[in-house]
């Protein structure tokens, strides 16, 4: 086979175009729901985490204040320096209570924040130095595998890796054990991961996280068709689609979807995409797993598990993985 590129590979203007029309030719139709994420969109996903019913952020910021020592020596932040390598920090809210908690044991290690907005990584450079005084960090601003490689390329010291917040949740299950092999191919005998898992519980109470009474996150899926329209001249009309989101207990599968409420087009610049009235669009999965699930993501990865740390609900927890 002959590997071709696209200009969909360099720009990302073309990528995030070519990404919206395939989905949307695809049957069921599909909208990834890593675009959510624009300035407007960013600013829902800190009301979403405000929000009474989305209960994930809590739960795993008390693990991260309550359980910083279980933590440190579940990573073995004594035994030898090492580098801890954060895939998507964001603003680190979660993690910087264990650097600090790090810095004042005087565990031996540089922070290494992944972004992939440079803007984050900036912020966070003069916020936390400044913060945590006598904190090493070096800023990597670019997407996790690439940035993970540069990590190695910088340091040979052993790898902590923390990918927090239930991210793993937003790719479909074969997806994640993808990511975790690809993950793990990057890593060395003694690395660690610290990954973080929403469980199966009360399906009332997974479903009332996305689907709450403000309509935040019924927002939070409609902006999506408003930056579609602000970034690729296109026609949505927001009010004539409406968030749908469904939980299956069995496969812990939590979906959302915007459906059609009419026989409608929608111009997507020189494209015409047509919608059936109720036809499905599928927004994004927010996987759910057992404890045992996640050992067996761990095992059949490649990777050892070696802890499972959790908040006093036992609603998420932080998984401790060794290569
Ligand atoms: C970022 N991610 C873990 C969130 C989640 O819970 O799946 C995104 C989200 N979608 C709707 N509400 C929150």
């Amino acid at each position: 086979t002959t590997a071709t590129t696209s200009l969909a590979d360099y720009d990302p203007h073309h990528k995030f175009k070519s990404e919206i029309l395939d989905g949307l030719k695809e049957e069921p139709k599909h909208l990834l729901s890593k675009y959510f994420y624009d300035k407007k969109g960013d600013d829902l996903f800190q009301q979403i985490m405000n929000m009474p019913e989305y209960y994930l952020t809590d739960c795993e910021l008390e693990i991260f204040t309550g359980k910083k020592r279980e933590l440190a020596n579940a990573i073995r932040a004594f035994d030898e320096p090492f580098d801890l390598v954060e895939l998507g920090a964001g603003d680190a809210t979660k993690s910087s209570h264990l650097l600090e908690y790090l810095v004042k044991q005087n565990a031996d290690f540089t922070y290494m924040p992944i972004d992939i907005s440079a803007n984050i990584i900036s912020v966070l450079e003069e916020n936390l130095t400044s913060e945590i005084p006598g904190l090493k960090m070096t800023g990597l601003n670019g997407e996790y595998f690439e940035m993970l490689d540069k990590a190695n390329k910088i340091s040979s010291r052993r790898k902590v890796i923390l990918f927090l917040g239930g991210n793993i949740g937003n790719m479909e299950i074969e997806e994640a054990y993808q990511f975790c092999n690809a993950l793990k191919s990057r890593l060395n005998p003694d690395d660690i991961l610290l990954i973080g898992f929403d469980l199966k519980k009360n399906p009332h109470t997974i479903l009332a996280a996305y689907n709450d009474k403000a309509g935040i996150t019924a927002s939070f899926n409609l902006n999506l068709l408003d930056r579609i329209n602000e970034e690729l001249d296109a026609d949505f009309k927001t009010n004539q689609f409406k968030h749908y989101q469904t939980y299956d207990p069995l496969s812990g599968a939590c979906r959302s979807y915007l459906i059609s409420l009419e026989d409608q087009s929608v111009h997507i610049e020189e494209k015409e995409v047509n919608f059936k009235a109720n036809e499905a669009i599928y927004m994004e999965i927010s996987q759910k797993y057992s404890e045992k699930e996640v050992d067996i993501m761990a095992r059949k990865t490649g990777f050892k598990p070696l802890k499972q740390i959790s908040d006093t609900k036992g609603w998420f927890v932080d998984a401790i993985w060794k290569v």
